[in-house]
């Protein structure tokens, strides 16, 4: 019988809660007793493990399974001892010379632990540094076996995968919802050693050679006197230099798109952006794309929203990943793969294939699709895990090979280079979520933080002492024997670089006008902080050759007159580029109810969002449990902690909320008749200018009407039967907003 996953887990997770309690149950369910989580007397086990989360695979630095397991780790054993194993019996006070006296140098347990604590942290990544990761595995369709003999890509095999999704520009503990590019990095652990597929979820860079990397990522960080602004690109230094170097063009365009603010990281795509060569068994090789597709479809926040979400809850990325894996709704993409042939000229359709700055139109190319991932657990210990894994466009695997793109080529160079700084030494491969599962026989000895005891007297090739071991691999990694262009040495690029207009033309021509009229938006956001005028009006020339809609309305919001110049290319749109118009899941979409007084009307309405594969979470003036007979309703928001923006769609349910004077609640605690509670007229309000989907019934209309909004505009589903309304919202989400409520000046 098939269950919806979301209930199942919860119940799991009541189940081990009440476990863990010694029986008793959670609050706010049936035959409650209130939880003791007293400090224990004498040792017990630990918690195990959550249901949902999965460490690395325990296996020695040489690949055999070390025995481990991840129960045994932590605060696994009884009693406290130091880092070499002595037994403490304080760990609460220094050692003192009396009671009010001076703290002993000697104390050798104050110094181990304060010096310890003074270095658990290491230098975060200098791009990407704040990121969420998970466990999960890709299933291979077996259909790119004609084109490599990848043996991960073999019909049906499985591989464990660890995925780090990032922003770039954001240090480690900044907001998740900032306008940015994403990184999408997978490792795949398979039986032939580590592949890596250090992907973003835009297709294209800024830059056409590795050489412009510290520049880019210098004009996009904070102004280096007052280290402002965190995490964004609308300043003076990033506009700068990409209105100067206009190779940026494309790239930038996507990041002012909605493609820049993911609603989530399930529902974006990823890309690995260079091209790549493919080796069939066979030895024909074959140049590819990499592309994942999500399951759920493309979505994004809107601009208001994502600006809002970063004060309110700067881990909403985070948190919506790891929620939705322990909830069992497994995000999963398709991995495709769009095929060129290998021609001598490395170009297709005329676009030259070794450009990062250039895409391959998918109605030029489709996506063929190769395999399945699910990511289906979530890391014990962020350090150990999304913080210590390093990916690194250098792990291959037989069957894939990098080609000449210049940008690709300093790559293969920096991830190794940084890694040794940001990891401490050349022996990171040995961290637990870096080990590969399959042996390893390298001659790599010594170092910094070496954790293998190599055995064996003979480290070097030729040997006798170690029976001439290991031995060169026949079928090992070969490098494509690609003939190497002759030419001149110099630092020089080729001509069809130089057209850094015509991709953005075709992105700009693909987007429906809603999307266009938030790239217009985003543009004039970003300007608008620029300080230098200088800069905004040539970054205002530079959208002059993208599109004159687009540089008209963007010189109209700031203020400043249109520059002379127009595009000069005639290109076709790309439709596959635009995000809307289709109809997607809505597994685990998150619906808000505020909460009338009818209670079985909450219970039951909640059960149908459950059994919908979606999140309720009901809101009430105050938290507890709902007033009412039968089983209870746990109020999971109260209005002082519900934001619109948490929440994929909003329902309010007709008869008047308990504990306040009208529906949606009047602020019961200023005891004076009112409008409706002001906390419920700007989410309300918030969720109708961000076109989400609305619902009501009944009294409703009151709380519609205080927010502003029109009883018959789009997207506004009021009625009588709360399942109907609730059935209707749900169609509603599958296009995942409203979009003809968004006011289309360009259409
Ligand atoms: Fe990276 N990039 N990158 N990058 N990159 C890093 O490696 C670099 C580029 C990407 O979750 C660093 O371990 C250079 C393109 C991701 O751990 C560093 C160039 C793409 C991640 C580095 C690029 C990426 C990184 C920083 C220009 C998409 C996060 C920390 C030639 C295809 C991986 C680290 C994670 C991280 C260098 C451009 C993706 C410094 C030199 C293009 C997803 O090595």
């Amino acid at each position: 019988e098939e269950t919806n996953p979301i209930a199942k887990a919860v119940d799991k997770v009541i189940d081990a809660v009440a476990e863990r309690n010694g029986g008793s149950e959670i609050p706010g369910r049936p035959g409650v007793e209130p939880p003791t989580i007293a400090e224990p007397v004498e040792p017990r086990d630990p918690l195990p493990p959550k249901a949902d989360q999965r460490g690395p695979d325990p296996v020695t630095a040489t690949g055999q399974p070390s025995g481990e397991t991840t129960e045994t780790r932590g605060q696994g054993g009884p009693f406290l001892t130091t880092a070499t194993g002595t037994r403490l019996p304080d760990t609460d006070h220094s050692l003192k010379a009396g009671a009010r006296g001076p703290v002993l140098l000697r104390d050798h347990h104050l110094r181990e632990k304060i010096t310890h604590f003074d270095h658990e942290r290491i230098p975060e990544r200098v791009v990407h540094a704040r990121g969420a990761a998970a466990h999960g595995v890709f299933r291979a369709y077996g259909t790119a076996a004609n084109v490599t003999k990848a043996a991960f890509l073999v019909k049906d095999v499985e591989t464990p995968v660890f995925v780090r999704f990032s922003t770039v520009l954001g240090s480690r503990g900044s907001a998740d919802a900032v306008r940015d590019t994403r990184g999408f990095a997978t490792k795949f652990y398979t039986s032939e050693g580590i592949f890596d597929l250090v992907g973003n979820n835009i297709p294209v860079f800024f830059i056409q050679d590795a050489i412009k990397f510290p520049d880019v990522i210098h004009a996009g960080k904070p102004h280096p006197d007052r280290e402002i602004p965190q995490a964004q690109s609308a300043h003076d230094t990033f506009w700068d230099f990409v209105s100067l170097h206009t190779e940026a063009t494309h790239h930038t365009l996507w990041n002012m798109s909605d493609r820049g603010i993911p609603r989530s990281y399930r529902m974006m795509e990823g890309f690995g952006v260079h091209t790549f060569r493919l080796v069939a068994a066979d030895g024909a090789t074959t140049l590819v794309k990499f592309h994942w597709k999500p399951k759920l479809g493309v979505h994004s926040l809107v601009w208001e929203e994502a600006q809002i979400i970063n004060g309110v809850d700067p881990d909403f990325h985070r948190r919506d990943l790891a929620d939705a894996i322990e909830a069992g709704a497994y995000p999963a993409w398709e991995l495709g793969i769009q095929i060129f042939p290998d021609s001598g000229d490395q170009t297709y359709e005329g676009i030259d294939l070794l450009d990062p700055t250039k895409i391959v139109p998918e109605e030029l190319a489709p996506v063929q699709p190769i395999g399945l991932l699910t990511l289906d657990a979530n890391p014990i210990n962020f350090f150990a895990e999304t913080e210590q894994v390093a990916f690194h466009v250098g792990h291959l695997v037989p069957g894939i090979d990098v080609t000449d793109d210049p940008l690709l080529a300093g790559r293969l160079f920096s991830y190794l280079d940084t890694q040794i700084t940001r990891l401490g030494g050349p022996n990171f491969d040995q961290l637990p979520i870096n080990r590969t599962h399959a042996p390893v026989n390298d001659m790599l000895r010594d170092g910094m933080h070496q954790t293998a005891v190599h055995p064996g007297a003979a480290p070097y090739r030729p040997n006798s002492l170690d029976g001439g071991c290991p031995f060169q691999a026949p079928d090992g990694y070969v490098e494509v024997p690609f003939p190497v262009e002759a030419g001149a040495r110099g630092r020089v690029a080729p001509a069809s670089y130089d057209d850094h207009f015509s991709q953005p033309r075709m992105f700009w021509l693909s987007l429906s006008p809603v999307e266009q009229e938030h790239v217009i938006a985003a543009y004039t956001f970003e300007l608008s902080k620029v300080y230098e005028p200088a800069i905004r009006e040539r970054q205002l020339k530079v959208l002059a050759q993208i599109d004159p809609v687009l540089c008209e309305e963007v010189a109209a919001g700031l203020g400043l007159p249109v520059p002379d110049g127009k595009p000069e290319t005639i290109v076709d749109p790309s439709p596959a580029l635009s995000q809307v118009g289709r109809t997607w899941p809505v597994a685990g979409r998150v619906i808000g109810l505020v909460a009338g007084s009818d209670i079985d009307e909450i219970r039951t309405l909640r059960q149908a969002i459950l059994d919908a594969g979606m999140v309720p979470l009901v809101i009430a003036p105050t938290g507890g449990v709902l007033p009412g007979e039968g089983d209870q309703v746990t109020v999971q928001r109260t209005f002082a902690a519900a934001r619109s923006v948490e929440f994929d769609a909003i329902l309010v349910a007709g008869a008047p909320a308990p504990g306040a004077d009208a529906v949606g609640g009047r602020d019961a605690k200023a005891g004076v008749p009112g409008p409706v509670d002001p906390r419920v007229t700007l989410m309300m309000n918030e969720a109708y200018r961000h076109a989400k989907p609305l619902g009501g019934w009944g009294e409703a209309d009151a709380t519609f009407t205080a927010a502003g909004i029109p009883a018959d505009a789009p997207g506004v589903v009021s009625g009588t039967d709360p399942a109907t309304v609730l059935s209707q919202v749900t169609d509603l989400l599958g296009g995942h907003r409203v979009w003809d409520r968004f006011p289309s000046g360009l259409a």
